[in-house]
């Protein structure tokens, strides 16, 4: 394999400010939010990786035995790739198992995503286990997208893979402008391969986002343990409780933290200087589940028509064709 980079992977003057501006927004917003694509830092990304090998998380474990067992019949539906790009790639594995069946030996992969450290382990996971150029970009998945299609030589398909019920962490509207990007990056015949977590029994959800190790606790909470280390904030992390809220007419599974006792907090580089009451809650993560059937109606908005779908244990993956 070879692997190149195109960003530094410490976080840089820019990041850090982009990071005290939307913390300075969000957190005065009402309800108070912070935006979870701050979640993955160093060890936000080792968490989240544990949460993918828990029991009662079954996102991860379901997904790549749907891949496991289809990723051939995927490719069948598909012509031949020359590129596959992944946004937000996680461990790696899940490309490692999709490219197994891959029938071309010459493809160019492009790993897409915000956190380094994320990058870092999903290239070495393919370095390890496949024979691929491997591209890394730290970048937003628009930004990465864009720069594939530069890039892009135009021998082969593009396949572009967006796993992990990752769409999940969009809201409606973002859904519609990421997916409407997607089409916009690629060509007419590329494809998009789409997998989604699907709505089932709230007691089952709940345990996914709330587990008995309390892991997705220490991931949602490691949050503010970041805004303390980067922005100066004062956050008394053991007075924050995290919750996990199903909310049925959104269809989506939200994240909190909720704070103990009323207390003043300061985020300096936010400019931040707040009382949170007694049982206020600041909103992490919306974690949006879908029903299969209405799947084709959101990728039909944008440009893709669907040719394939996979189905086990409350998780989809569709394979969507470019029009
Ligand atoms: C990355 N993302 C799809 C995960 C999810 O299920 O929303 C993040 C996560 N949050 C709590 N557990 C896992």
């Amino acid at each position: 394999m070879s692997m190149r980079h195109s960003a530094a992977s410490s976080p840089s003057d820019d990041d850090r400010a982009a990071f005290a501006e939307d913390v300075a927004h969000s957190l005065t917003r009402s309800p108070r939010q912070l935006p979870s694509r701050y979640l993955y830092d160093e060890l936000g990304s080792a968490l989240f990786e544990a949460i993918c090998r828990l029991q009662w998380y079954r996102v991860a474990t379901t997904e790549q035995s749907l891949l496991s067992a289809h990723a051939a019949a995927i490719f069948s539906r598909l012509s031949p790739i020359s590129t596959v790009v992944e946004l937000g790639p996680g461990s790696g594995e899940k490309l490692v198992t999709l490219l197994a069946a891959r029938p071309e030996r010459d493809v160019t992969v492009h790993l897409v995503d915000v956190s380094p450290a994320a990058l870092d382990q999903a290239a070495s996971v393919l370095a390890a286990r496949s024979s691929l150029t491997v591209i890394a970009h730290q970048a937003t998945y628009e930004a990465g997208l864009s720069a594939v299609g530069r890039s892009s030589d135009g021998a082969g398909q593009t396949l572009v893979v967006f796993l992990g019920s990752n769409i999940g962490n969009f809201d409606p509207p973002a859904t519609d402008v990421f997916l409407r990007g997607a089409r916009a990056a690629v060509r007419e015949g590329d494809a998009l391969l789409l997998g989604t977590d699907l709505v089932k029994p709230e007691a089952e959800l709940l345990l996914a986002y709330d587990d008995p190790l309390g892991v997705t606790a220490a991931f949602n909470r490691n949050l503010l343990v970041r805004v303390n280390r980067e922005l100066g904030g004062d956050f008394n992390v053991r007075e924050f409780s995290h919750r996990a809220v199903w909310n049925a007419p959104a269809s989506r599974v939200e994240m909190h933290l909720v704070s103990r006792s009323r207390q003043r907090v300061q985020v300096p580089a936010s400019r931040i200087d707040i009382t949170f009451d007694a049982g206020e809650s600041i909103w992490t993560e919306s974690s949006y589940k879908y029903r299969v059937d209405d799947l084709a109606p959101v990728l039909d908005r944008a440009g893709f028509r669907v040719t394939g779908q996979w189905q086990e244990a409350g998780f989809a993956v569709t394979l969507a064709e470019a029009r």
